[in-house]
């Protein structure tokens, strides 16, 4: 590789020790030559602020800010007296309000879209999915029998209102809780509220003298995640299925390959899905395809990043260019005509990569502009003329394509859509669509049991490394792996979503695998899909014989690269649940503290979950699996898992003989 010193970056990294996307490596290289800045460079020439990543400081009033000692947790307190535990715990709590925050943001938005849709004022999206709608509506105590769609979809968005706004009380979708979980959440008096109440309630608990008891306030840091988890994000996943359609498996292409150098390209990132089923209406408009052509491009090409990306790959199957770290080199292809952004995790770098190749970078949505950035806001009433215009803007930025094009040639095709319906009718059959096969093939140990993989890339760790080896080493062990986000693209562009990829599996599990056609990594769609994840742990409790609480089952989760604030409310709202969670890169706690032993020991002893964390995905692995092996073993399941792997060596020496 030539590799040129160029720019403002001061320290040099290789390439290959950053990520292990191809795609991307190659459009650093090119950024280096061209003297263009990502967040690989700027990660390398940032250190961490050691302090910070330990939690052990404290700016919450101004007798501070107070800095701990973390290699001496209780050597000092801050002015007020603040224990290096209270600070820990109060930092937590807002990283969790925080997170939270923007979940129930997203999902209000989405109601607020689901509310003018039923009422008629928005007429570019309609219901798509009725059935959904019905079964929501009943699962949630609306009557539906004899009633009209709009009467039934009004209710629903009143009852569902009343996650964010209800103020006594506990939220629609703690219907959904298995009874055992839900039984020791109001022991703990942590069902929430509503989210705005839970939210405000954690900021205020975390004002200097206010709640100074860890062990108080990871009650309400909890009850914060879960109005994420079975509040906001939840209403998100399932308002935006019954408006844009339940995702079921569909074939992708995956990688900054999917970008076409002869035709216009449009990416969407973000998060909130209504941008995205407006652009592509705007993208097969006859007119604009006409324009398109009239310049000289065989047509337009629209594709996702990150969380948007995820949900129209899932929903309707449109191609994926990479995730979040790969977001400024996508840029660096020169091939990127517009890329247009709403919500969530767009990094503010990206308009000087944008600058450098003269791509359009528009921001749509009014809580999130750019400095620097064209903003042409994106009104719900009149979506397309946002779309319509970015597309016309992207055109016109083909026709005068100054920059030489270098689109890396890397795709990886996979099997994406699992919703939680899907595994249902997948597994059972549409006969006797149900979760049965999943706890009998779990009961039988040909599956040892569930993981959960998903979350950010973090430029701290090697892109996508993390990810995939953890992916891998758990299939290899006859752990079936469901994905969300970023995490679930890093896998796709590894292959490990087709369903060819069952050969990686375990004996037990590849045998499942090929039975049914599904590979053995189900990509679930975006981070509030994760929500995806919690029915479907309640439908194994509830269907039977995997014990009575979540906590009770052989499943665990990791996000082994992530970044975000909405990962730390999301990894709570799964240990809240009762899910062990395994979290790489760093964890923001002092090592030796109470506050840790009640994150990694205290919860679980509650009845929850508990946290985990390290950065090696083979290490990663193996304390994922050993807690599944523990819970199989407390079910009395794990004899079962010796017979039938014995019985398939049998097979295979017969079929051998
Ligand atoms: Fe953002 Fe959702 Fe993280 Fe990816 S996984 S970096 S939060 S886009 Ni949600
Ligand atoms: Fe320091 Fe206490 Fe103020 Fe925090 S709240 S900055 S620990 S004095």
């Amino acid at each position: 590789m030539v590799e040129k010193k160029i720019g403002k970056t001061e320290k040099e990294f290789e390439i290959k020790d950053v990520t292990t996307c191809e795609a991307t490596q190659q459009m650093l290289l090119k950024a280096r030559i061209d003297g263009v800045e990502t967040h690989f460079d700027r990660a390398v020439n940032m250190k961490a602020c050691p302090i910070g990543a330990d939690s052990a400081c404290c700016k919450h009033c101004f007798m501070g800010p107070c800095r701990m000692n973390a290699k001496d947790p209780y050597g000092k307190v801050g002015v007020c007296g603040a224990t290096i535990d209270t600070i820990q715990a109060r930092n937590f709590g807002r990283m969790v309000a925080t997170g939270t925050a923007c979940h129930n943001d997203h999902g209000m938005a989405m109601l607020n879209i689901f509310r003018d849709v039923v009422q008629g004022k928005i007429k570019d999206y309609r219901i798509k999915d009725v059935g959904k709608l019905e079964s929501i509506s009943k699962e949630i105590g609306i009557e539906t029998e004899g009633r009209s769609i709009e009467d039934i979809a009004m209710d629903l968005y009143h009852e569902l209102e009343k996650t964010y706004t209800q103020v006594e009380g506990e939220i629609p979708f703690a219907k959904r809780v298995p009874p055992k979980t839900l039984e020791m959440w109001r022991k703990h008096g942590i069902v929430p509220r509503g989210a705005m109440r839970e939210i405000m309630e954690m900021l205020s608990r975390t004002h200097i003298g206010m709640d100074q008891d860890p062990e108080n306030l990871i009650k309400q840091i909890s009850r914060t995640a879960l109005v994420d988890g079975w509040g906001g994000s939840m209403v998100a996943t399932e308002i935006s299925d019954i408006l844009f359609g339940t995702p079921s498996p569909v074939s992708v292409e995956v990688n900054m390959g999917v970008l076409k150098e002869d035709q216009v390209n449009i990416i969407v990132h973000g998060h909130e899905p209504n941008l995205f089923e407006s652009m592509l209406g705007s993208v097969n408009a006859p007119s604009l395809i006409e324009s398109a052509k009239e310049a000289g491009a065989k047509g337009i090409n629209l594709v996702g990043m990150c969380c948007s990306g995820a949900e129209v790959l899932s929903r309707h199957g449109i191609p994926h260019a990479g995730n979040f770290s790969s977001t400024e080199p996508v840029i660096v292809t020169g091939a990127v005509d517009a890329m247009a952004v709403d919500v969530q995790c767009i990094q503010q770098g990206l308009v000087k990569v944008a600058e450098c190749y003269e791509t359009e970078l528009f921001t749509t949505n009014p809580r999130c502009h750019l400095e620097g950035a064209a903003h042409i806001e994106l009104d719900e009433h009149n979506p397309q003329a946002c779309t319509d215009e970015i597309v016309i803007r992207a055109i016109s930025r083909f026709k005068n394509r100054k920059f030489p094009v270098e689109i890396p040639k890397k795709v990886g095709v996979g099997v994406h859509g699992f919703s939680h319906e899907y595994i249902n009718y997948m597994l059972g059959g549409s006969f006797r669509a149900s979760y049965t096969p999943l706890n009998e093939n779990i009961i039988n140990g040909r599956i040892r049991g569930v993981a959960g993989v998903v979350g950010c890339t973090n430029p701290r760790v090697k892109q996508d490394y993390v990810h995939v080896e953890l992916v891998k080493e758990l299939i290899k062990n006859d752990v079936l792996v469901v994905q969300t986000g970023c995490s679930q693209i890093a896998l796709a562009k590894a292959g490990l979503t087709s369903p060819e990829a069952a050969v990686l599996a375990g004996d037990g599990l590849r045998e499942v695998c090929e039975t049914v056609g599904m590979p053995p990594v189900l990509g679930l769609g975006s981070c509030v899909d994760n929500t995806r994840i919690l029915i479907a742990c309640s439908e194994m409790v509830k269907t039977g014989g995997l014990g009575d609480s979540i906590a009770d089952l052989p499943v665990a989760g990791a996000a082994p690269e992530y970044m975000s604030e909405k990962a730390i409310a999301i990894g709570q709202y799964f240990v809240a649940s009762g899910v062990y969670t395994v979290f790489g890169v760093t964890f923001p706690v002092t090592k030796g503290t109470k506050f840790e032993k009640l994150l990694f020991e205290g919860l679980e002893e509650m009845g929850m979950g508990k946290w985990g964390f390290n950065p090696d995905p083979h290490e990663m692995a193996k304390m994922m699996i050993a807690h599944i092996d523990k819970k199989r073993k407390a079910l009395g399941i794990d004899k079962a898992r010796d017979r039938v792997l014995m019985d398939m060596s049998d097979r295979r020496s017969i079929d051998a003989a």
